[in-house]
């Protein structure tokens, strides 16, 4: 018997169970508006150790990590029987993505990974990588998983770094058994960040998609689109109407892309996207937030400016730094809001807020005014306003300044 490898085993055993029962803990103040935990809720080390270790000691006899995980980040999300469930993107030290669902009943910490990753059945394309997946439980009664299917560029034989990405179309009854629908078919180049509304518009499926001349680059596309198609059996958008559009010096000036399925409140749709601008340092990439019409989830009726959240800490460094990306959240019964985010393509956390909190950001936050000057403006009226309130609760002595 090798005590050793037993022991090492016992220990490496341990310290998973100690770090995967770690409670977390909102960091107070906050903002008023959401709660950031101190702890990111889904990192490398919460995968299994059976995923990653060989455990037998004739094959593996010192117990070395065989098959490492990078990262996980950018997860769907689903309130399923009562549990918090992400759908997480787990990144190989081979670099590919593949996607497996980690559970929490409080959707704040605990989270641990199903037995198994998702086994998602290839098309007659096989992907060469998967990833991003946003959950719809639709009004049709699955729950659809779309994601970004990857492959390479067969019109750049040469060129190692060319690749396709398009949206690849799977869904499921119970989230452990999917059934891997064609690949969308859009007229647009490439598409990241395709998103099923969970609604049927007009008895159809409505779309939010990204359409983009190149992998990396937008090009002449861009901007959130959106488009009906009869089927997801062979989901097919022919025409795509831009309904977010990029915007020269923003937050989005680079490109956005619809985040998770839009919550349907009384007041409209509410979506979460991300927008990328440039900077020195690279892309940067931030969370908006914006309201649609809610018989017309294709217009938008409110849209603050600036983001919501922005990389912070130990969030702006990772394998692409100065990234929050989200393509998951949850509403509970009781209208709490758990916003599941990547930060810079490494590790997953959550920013709880409510409903009615994110709906008075959206539907009281001014625009974008687009100048420098005009932002003043809205910052003077901001300032004399505040000056009347305070002089007020001086006055009634409630606070001190
Ligand atoms: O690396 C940052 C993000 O880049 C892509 O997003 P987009 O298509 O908007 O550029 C995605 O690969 C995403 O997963 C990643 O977080």
């Amino acid at each position: 018997m090798d005590v050793a490898f037993n022991e090492r085993l016992q220990r490496l055993y341990n310290d998973h169970h100690v770090f995967t029962s770690r409670k977390n803990e909102p960091v107070s103040p906050g903002n008023g508006l959401f709660s950031r935990w101190r702890f990111p809720v889904v990192t490398a080390e919460h995968i299994p150790i059976s995923w990653r270790y060989d455990l037998n000691a004739q094959s593996n006899p010192y117990l070395m990590e065989r098959a490492g995980v990078n990262a996980t980040f950018n997860a769907g999300a689903i309130l399923w029987q009562g549990k918090y469930l992400v759908m997480v993107r787990v990144e190989g030290n081979d670099r590919k993505s593949f996607f497996a669902v980690a559970e929490s009943s409080n959707g704040v910490d605990q989270f641990r990974f199903w037995p198994y990753p998702v086994q998602m059945p290839e098309t007659e394309d096989p992907d060469t990588n998967v990833y991003d997946m946003r959950l719809t439980a639709h009004a049709d009664g699955w729950i659809y998983g779309l994601f970004c299917t990857e492959r390479k560029d067969p019109d750049k034989p040469f060129d190692t770094t060319a690749a396709v990405a398009n949206c690849g179309i799977s869904r499921t009854k119970d989230l452990v058994h999917w059934e891997r629908l064609p690949d969308l078919i859009s007229f647009s180049g490439q598409q990241r960040n395709v998103v099923l509304h969970p609604e049927f518009i007009m008895g159809k499926y409505g779309l939010y998609t990204r359409p983009q001349d190149g992998f990396i680059e937008v090009g002449s596309g861009g901007g959130i689109g959106w488009g009906l198609t009869d089927s997801m059996e062979e989901a097919k958008v022919s025409q795509e109407e831009i309904i977010d559009s990029k915007v020269y010096h923003t937050i989005k000036e680079v490109k956005n892309g619809q985040g998770p399925p839009p919550l349907k409140t009384d007041a409209g749709w509410l979506h979460l996207a991300h927008g990328v601008r440039n900077t020195a340092a690279g892309l940067r990439y931030t969370l908006y937030l914006f309201l649609t019409a809610l018989d017309e989830p294709w217009k938008i009726t409110h849209s603050p400016g600036g983001y919501l959240i922005a990389p912070e800490g130990e969030e702006r460094v990772g394998d692409v730094s100065n990234v929050t990306f989200s393509n998951g959240w949850i509403r509970n019964e009781h209208d709490e809001v758990f916003i599941y985010y990547g930060s810079s393509d490494t590790r997953l956390h959550v920013a709880t807020t409510t409903v009615g909190r994110l709906l008075d950001y959206v539907l009281n936050t001014p625009a974008d005014p687009g100048r420098s000057a005009a932002c003043v403006q809205q910052r003077l009226e901001l300032i004399h306003n505040n000056e009347l309130e305070l002089q007020k609760l001086i006055k009634q002595g409630i606070i001190h300044v």
